[in-house]
């Protein structure tokens, strides 16, 4: 009697087993994964790239050449660098050899000079094996994701020692394997949309880094909100913009840059106001007056925006959409306020197809071609 007593109360248990894990199978299961999370491991280098801010020799927006106005920035001369620049950028690779880079495909092609986009769910983790073929230290520094001292990419007197400083710089020709984690506070917060905007930098020495051009988003979507992909599934469409005032005045190439693209080098004078106007590249992701490609959605489609700022105290910005409005915030809106390292979500339902200008409002921006256009079809 005794030894048969538990029987029933095993059965009960395993039927309770069976029912929890069975019955409920699949949505068990899935919570589970999503729980666990995906490791999104990212091969990414800094290289050298000859960067043209403006690769249709045009100014896209009137639609003529480059006049007097645009030639204050974009014309080779003599003592003038015009659109083409050495900058350091992030790309993606295929694998930890980094010999074949990723090509970008045409749903991100107007990232520019932005470094590929990383995406996770929160409950994820990622990796990043960051690889320095350029010639200066680099590192990667994100923003909102959950990082130990070695992920943090940043050196400064932080009483660590050893390990914990492996990624504050990374030297020329070497690697580091950043990991980042995304829970619950590096997501969208209660009022905010399905997913939300971060970036990554290199932050061995932030000022002449970002404006070597090593800067990237990542877009961090809520738990159970994502594709495989970790992209949002309520979104079809979703664009990257940075403003920011690239001053190549401050990057530093400058030098390599001076030498490699006046006609005459030796007549640069680095302090005189027109030449140091000349290197102010008013731009969104690297592209000034148009030249920015690929900003094409569709009538009705949900079109998210992912806006962020960089640079210094010229760097306010009021990004404009013609013709279509969006939500930001839970307001409804047409402009968008920036200032450096402001990062913002807007959503789009164009319902008024056409080509729009979508341009920084400020108005010394505005001359300086801080100008683009998207096509609603
Ligand atoms: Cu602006």
């Amino acid at each position: 009697m005794r030894a048969a007593r538990p029987r029933p109360r095993l059965l009960a248990l395993l039927a309770l087993v069976v029912l929890l894990t069975g019955c409920g199978g699949d949505g068990a299961g899935q919570a589970g994964a999503e729980s666990a999370g995906r490791v999104r491991v990212h091969y990414i280098a800094a290289d050298e790239v000859a960067w043209d801010y403006a690769p249709s020799g045009w100014n896209l927006v009137t639609g003529r050449p480059f006049g007097d106005a645009e030639n204050t920035y974009v014309a080779r001369g003599p003592d003038r660098i015009g659109r083409v620049y050495r900058k350091s950028l992030f790309r993606e690779y295929t694998d930890g050899t980094f010999t074949t880079p990723v090509p970008r495909p045409a749903a991100w092609a107007h990232l520019g000079l932005l470094g590929p986009v990383i995406h996770a769910e929160v409950g994820d983790t990622i990796r990043v094996v960051l690889a320095n073929h350029t010639r200066l230290p680099a590192s990667m520094h994100p923003h909102g994701v959950l990082y130990d001292k070695a992920s943090e990419g940043a050196p400064y007197d932080d009483g660590t020692t050893g390990t914990d400083r492996a990624g504050d710089s990374v030297p020329p020709g070497g690697t580091h394997t950043y990991v980042w984690r995304v829970p619950e506070r590096a997501g969208p917060g209660p009022t905010d949309p399905s997913s939300v905007l971060w970036m990554y930098h290199s932050h061995v020495d932030e000022v002449a880094d970002t404006y070597a051009g090593l800067m990237g988003p990542i877009i961090v979507t809520r738990r159970g909100m994502a594709r495989p992909d970790g992209s949002p599934r309520d979104v079809d469409r979703e664009l990257v913009t940075m403003f920011m005032v690239s001053d190549e005045n401050r990057s530093p190439w400058l030098d390599d840059n001076i030498r490699t693209y006046p006609s005459s080098p030796q007549t640069v004078r680095r302090d005189d106001p027109d030449f140091v106007e000349s290197n102010k590249m008013h731009a969104i992701n690297g592209y000034v007056f148009g030249n920015l490609p690929g900003l094409d959605v569709r009538r009705g489609e949900r079109v998210r925006w992912y806006v962020m700022g960089m640079g210094t105290e010229v760097d306010l910005h009021t990004p404009h959409w013609h013709g279509n409005t969006v939500l930001a915030a839970g307001m409804r809106t047409d402009v968008l306020s920036l200032l450096p390292a402001t990062m913002a979500v807007a959503d789009m339902t164009p319902d008024d197809p056409g080509t729009w200008l979508y341009h920084c409002h400020v108005a010394d921006h505005i001359s300086a071609g801080m100008l683009a256009r998207y096509t609603v079809r």
